[in-house]
């Protein structure tokens, strides 16, 4: 069979360039093409990037879908269903709305891949494509295979040094896609596994993509020890927890681990509980901070403005607050309730929620009514409080006390946030993977 792999093309946020899209690869296609036989042919096209080009000749169309790409893999698949081929979607939020979303597609996945994708294509070949292939007990980690690297056409992205090595997370915060039915227990995979992908991926960079890297302590530690003599140096997200495992902290440090992305999400205790987020306790944040920053390492915080206890306070407070601890960068969202989680059923259940479409919800559209401010005053202050957190002011204010530090902390403050729509042009005629590779660069030759 000829299968064609779609990403479809994702909403920007205003703060955000065509960087931002065109980032990493999607590993879920590349997942999808490592279990496809060498029978099949395949096209991958990220519509990010290129064209979809609706007259090609192919028998099956698989579509991997996010709640913010829903509406566009929508159309997508109604063009190709109108010429007769069949279309499969899969992904989070297929998975957290399986109902839904099984009324658009020929086919849905519900769950991972691994378990589905050979009967899928045994079916297809038969033309006998079922309505729902769904799979949600357990995946184990010796399961999940390796992404098809060597197909990935590195000029398109930023970075594919980006490694998963795990799936799900061990907390279940009420607006994460943890708490919907897409959740699975947290499963790792055979550390000899990731070895061999690192091995794989020839750079000495290696973004981890899990949702909590330290989801499994004994497996982070036993994973840190192993990586040690690699001379790696690598980014990854942990939960704010961290902090009572500072013998890891240590061994990530000393296994090369130079930032963490962590979900602060606010410094306001009502609300951390209003999402039950209790792994976060704000009296911790910052001795928190302090033990990253004393051990050169960088933190990118993850805020959510619009939870129950915000006001129209909480933007000035945040950013202060974030300045003063020099917090190297900072990604902030408007609260999102994500279809099929417990924040999503809450807010229907209140008749909170006024805009249902999907293409909004990318976390910078406010959707529903916030408890303490009007939706303008949410997106307003949003907006702000990034350009204040990345004005020259605030970036100087920040710098880190480590010098070794300073090149990743400006390349990403200046180049990415703040002169980003420069950076955008100049991608026009420098390669994306040669940005990255610079980068990578920059990252490795921090302590
Ligand atoms: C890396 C990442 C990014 C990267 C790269 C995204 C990309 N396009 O690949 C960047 C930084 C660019 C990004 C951006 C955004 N992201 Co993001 N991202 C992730 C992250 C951390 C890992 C994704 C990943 O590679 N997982 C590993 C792969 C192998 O797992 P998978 O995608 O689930 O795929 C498996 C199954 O779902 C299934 N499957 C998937 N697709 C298909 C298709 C078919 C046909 C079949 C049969 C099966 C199948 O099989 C796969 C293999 O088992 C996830 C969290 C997570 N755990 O998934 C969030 C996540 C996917 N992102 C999310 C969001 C909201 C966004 C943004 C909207 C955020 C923003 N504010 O900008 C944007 C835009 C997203 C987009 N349209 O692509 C949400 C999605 C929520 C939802 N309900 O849909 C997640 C779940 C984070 C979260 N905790 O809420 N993201
Ligand atoms: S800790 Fe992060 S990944 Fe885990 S459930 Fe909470 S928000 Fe989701």
């Amino acid at each position: 069979m000829k299968i064609l792999f779609i990403q479809p093309k994702m909403s920007k946020r205003p703060m955000d360039t065509y960087l931002k899209t065109r980032m990493s690869p999607s590993l879920a296609i590349y997942t999808l093409i490592a279990l496809t036989p060498e029978k099949h042919e395949v096209i991958i096209i990220n519509e990010n990037i290129e064209k979809i080009d609706y007259n090609l000749d192919v028998d099956l169309v698989a579509i991997t879908v996010t709640v913010d790409v829903f509406s566009q893999a929508i159309q997508i698949a109604s063009k190709f269903k109108s010429r007769g081929i069949p279309t499969i979607a899969g992904g989070i939020h297929i998975s957290s709305c399986p109902e839904e979303s099984m009324k658009y597609f020929d086919s849905i996945c519900v769950g991972m891949a691994e378990r589905i994708w050979e009967n899928v294509l045994q079916d297809a070949e038969i033309g006998k494509l079922q309505k729902c292939y769904c799979d949600m007990d357990n995946i184990r980690g010796d399961e999940i295979v390796s992404p098809a690297y060597a197909k990935i056409d590195k000029n398109k992205y930023f970075y594919t040094n980006i490694i998963s090595t795990s799936r799900g997370c061990p907390f279940r915060c009420d607006f994460c896609y943890n708490s919907s039915n897409a959740s699975t227990e947290h499963v790792k995979r055979p550390i000899e596994n990731v070895i061999n992908e690192i091995m794989t991926l020839k750079n000495q960079h290696i973004m981890f993509i899990d949702d909590n890297f330290i989801g499994d302590i004994p497996w982070a530690k036993e994973f840190c020890t192993r990586i040690a003599p690699m001379n790696l140096k690598w980014n990854c997200a942990v939960s704010a927890n961290i902090l009572n495992h500072l013998d890891l902290l240590d061994m990530m440090k000393k296994a090369g681990c130079q930032s963490l992305f962590i979900g602060f999400e606010s410094i306001n205790a009502n609300s951390i509980n209003s999402v039950h987020k209790i792994q976060n306790n704000i009296m911790n944040y910052d001795k928190l901070i302090e033990e990253i920053h004393n051990r050169g390492m960088m933190i990118n915080a993850s805020i959510v403005f619009g939870l129950d206890d915000d006001d129209p306070s909480v933007f000035n407070t945040t950013l202060e607050w974030m300045v003063k601890r020099k917090v190297e960068t900072v990604t902030a969202h408007i609260l999102t309730p994500y279809p099929g989680t417990k924040l999503y059923e809450k807010m229907l259940k209140e008749n909170k929620i006024f805009d249902f479409d999907y293409s909004h919800y990318n976390t910078a559209n406010v959707v529903y009514y916030p408890n303490k401010m009007s939706p303008q005053e949410l997106y307003d202050g949003y907006i702000n409080f990034y350009k204040k957190f990345y004005s020259f002011k605030n970036i100087i204010r920040r710098i880190p006390q480590n010098k070794s530090q300073w090149s990743t902390y400006f390349f990403f403050n200046f180049v990415y946030r703040k002169f980003g729509k420069v950076t955008e042009i100049l991608s026009y005629v420098i390669p994306l993977n040669l940005i990255g590779r610079v980068i990578s660069l920059l990252c490795y030759k921090n302590n």
